[in-house]
């Protein structure tokens, strides 16, 4: 098959909304832009392990510990299951952490914010996987297939998280009246950051019209941040709280909420490394990858022995 007819089968396979997998032919910029999402996609899993992982040893019961403890372990399946989506590309786990420690590659700017009580786990169970969902659910249609596979389970399990969340939530807004209060303030502190998650507005976001094209992403970061907003604005009535929000209102004409100013510059300085915690993060991220340096060494010292073991058994 020459080029012409290699780019054909492409261009024809995502016409009919075909996958295209690690062995097709793809266009090289095709390759780098869904390396770059998966990869930045991994990282955010693991990154974001840290802010609740902060609280494990805090949860205020053993019921509360384990779930948490089952949502950790959870991101970080995740951001395993990405990893290897993302190697299928032809690129190096090594070398896409090396990315991260180094700075070189973005992960989600959410993760860049503390986490100070323990109602911040409702809010970013509730708020942070609730907004995840809705970026993430588009993507199990994305086009290319180790992707939008692993994107299928990793679905399912944030639905369980962003449930979580709001039993959390819900727990403390009928709880005593400083509880109540601990959990409106962890609304306003994760809400705007929350509404950020999904990028810039469209008319700012460099990647989006090819990403569309190439059936990556299936709508555009403001479609998506509206049905966040939506779907929030709904739900927190079931709370009796409110989001820090005072131009949140319903547009009969529109059929969708209003809602007021997003802070550009709070987003692009957390996206530029000067958020509350970027140091912080990166800093615990690299200190755990060197203190397991004996743990890969061990892995792969047994995997060698294993397979000498192996081809003399064959050759005996
Ligand atoms: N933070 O052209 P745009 C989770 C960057 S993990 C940082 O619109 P694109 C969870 C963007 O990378 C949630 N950077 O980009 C885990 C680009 O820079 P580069 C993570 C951001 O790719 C644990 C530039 O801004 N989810 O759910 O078309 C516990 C221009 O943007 C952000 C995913 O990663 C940001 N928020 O759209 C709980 C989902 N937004 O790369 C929960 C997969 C934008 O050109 N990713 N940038 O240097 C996506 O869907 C898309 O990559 C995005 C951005 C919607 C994030």
């Amino acid at each position: 098959m020459d080029a012409n007819q290699a780019e054909n089968l492409f261009e024809s396979k995502l016409a009919k909304n075909e996958m295209i997998e690690p062995k097709d032919w793809m266009p090289e910029n095709y390759r780098k832009h869904l390396i770059r999402q998966i990869s930045q996609h991994a990282h955010s899993e693991i990154v974001g392990m840290l802010p609740e992982g902060n609280w494990i040893t805090r949860a205020p019961s053993l019921r509360a510990k384990l779930v948490l403890l089952a949502k950790v372990q959870d991101e970080g399946g995740h951001g395993l299951y990405l990893y290897a989506a993302a190697e299928t590309l032809g690129t190096g786990r090594a070398q896409m952490i090396d990315d991260l420690h180094s700075g070189k590659a973005k992960y989600s700017s959410i993760f860049n914010y503390p986490t100070i009580s323990w109602a911040d786990m409702g809010a970013i169970g509730w708020l942070v996987d609730g907004a995840a969902i809705l970026n993430q659910i588009p993507l199990c249609r994305c086009s290319y297939g180790p992707y939008a596979r692993a994107m299928v389970r990793i679905c399912k399990e944030e639905s369980f998280h962003q449930r979580q969340g709001f039993d959390i939530l819900l727990a403390l807004a009928n709880g005593s009246p400083e509880q109540r209060a601990m959990a409106q303030d962890a609304i306003n502190r994760w809400y705007w950051p929350a509404v950020m998650m999904f990028g810039p507005s469209d008319d700012a976001s460099t990647n989006s019209a090819q990403s569309m094209k190439w059936k990556i992403k299936r709508f555009s970061n403001d479609e998506l941040r509206q049905r966040f907003v939506d779907m929030i604005a709904e739900q927190i009535k079931v709370l009796g709280l409110v989001v820090p929000d005072p131009e949140l209102r319903w547009n009969e004409e529109r059929g969708h909420y209003d809602f007021g100013p997003i802070d550009w510059d709070e987003f692009w300085n957390v996206v530029n490394g000067n958020g509350p915690c970027n140091r912080q993060r990166l800093r615990t991220r690299v200190e755990a990858h060197e203190e397991g340096e004996w743990v890969r060494e061990a892995a792969s010292v047994y995997a060698d022995k294993k397979r000498s073991r192996e081809n003399q058994t064959k050759a005996a």
